[in-house]
């Protein structure tokens, strides 16, 4: 029997237009986000979270710029302006999110030294969030993933979902992507390649 959980990445203010990281479209997503997840029993939610000054900030890397990469000591990082700090209106869910019977809010990237794409794990591959074990303990087989955004916290969620076993789609109409350098391509073969299904 097939168990399944809706798992919705992050969306809030400072992904949508207006935020401090906008994806494009991003708030264009929500009323689907919605629909789709009155149809499931069982969703999960994520919240990007980082404090003041965290590293995957570019200001704090002096001399490099937003959206180019460093190599940190758990392996590459793209650097991001400031987003989603703590408590911030900018980390808070878009207004229009309505998902009163979300199960779970799982925040990540609240170290300091590290960021953390994935709803799993942080991204140094290896620090659990404790979200695998939390679905597996309840007997969920199946993650959905919608949200934002589809090349990053998407991706990576999909990817270490399959990684841990869950069968795995992502409904790419309730996504919208940051598409840098080919990420979006990068994104759909991989998928393809791990049995992540596109829908
Ligand atoms: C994300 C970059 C930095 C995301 C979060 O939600 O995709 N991207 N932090
Ligand atoms: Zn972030």
């Amino acid at each position: 029997m097939v168990k399944g959980v809706l798992l919705v990445v992050d969306v809030q203010n400072d992904f949508c237009p207006g935020g401090r990281l906008a994806v494009a479209g991003g708030d264009e997503i929500v009323p689907l986000v919605n629909k789709i997840a009155r149809k499931y029993p069982h969703v999960v939610l994520t919240q990007d979270w980082h404090p003041v000054g965290h590293s995957s900030f570019a200001t704090q890397h002096r001399g490099h710029d937003p959206f180019t990469q460093i190599t940190m000591p758990y392996g590459p990082q793209t650097l991001w302006p400031d987003h989603c700090i703590i408590d911030s209106e900018g980390a808070t869910f878009h207004k229009d999110l309505d998902i009163p019977h979300a199960e779970l809010i799982i925040r990540k990237g609240f170290r300091k030294a590290i960021d953390s794409y994935s709803a799993f794990f942080e991204n140094d591959h290896k620090t659990p969030t404790g979200l695998g074990g939390y679905l597996k303990e309840r007997g969920f087989t199946k993650v959905t993933c919608v949200g934002l955004a589809f090349d990053y916290c998407v991706r990576f969620s999909a990817e270490d979902a399959r990684k841990l076993g869950f069968e795995v789609d992502v409904i790419e109409a309730a996504t919208r992507a940051i598409d840098l350098e080919g990420s979006v391509g990068d994104t759909r073969m991989s998928f393809r390649e791990r049995g992540i299904v596109l829908k």
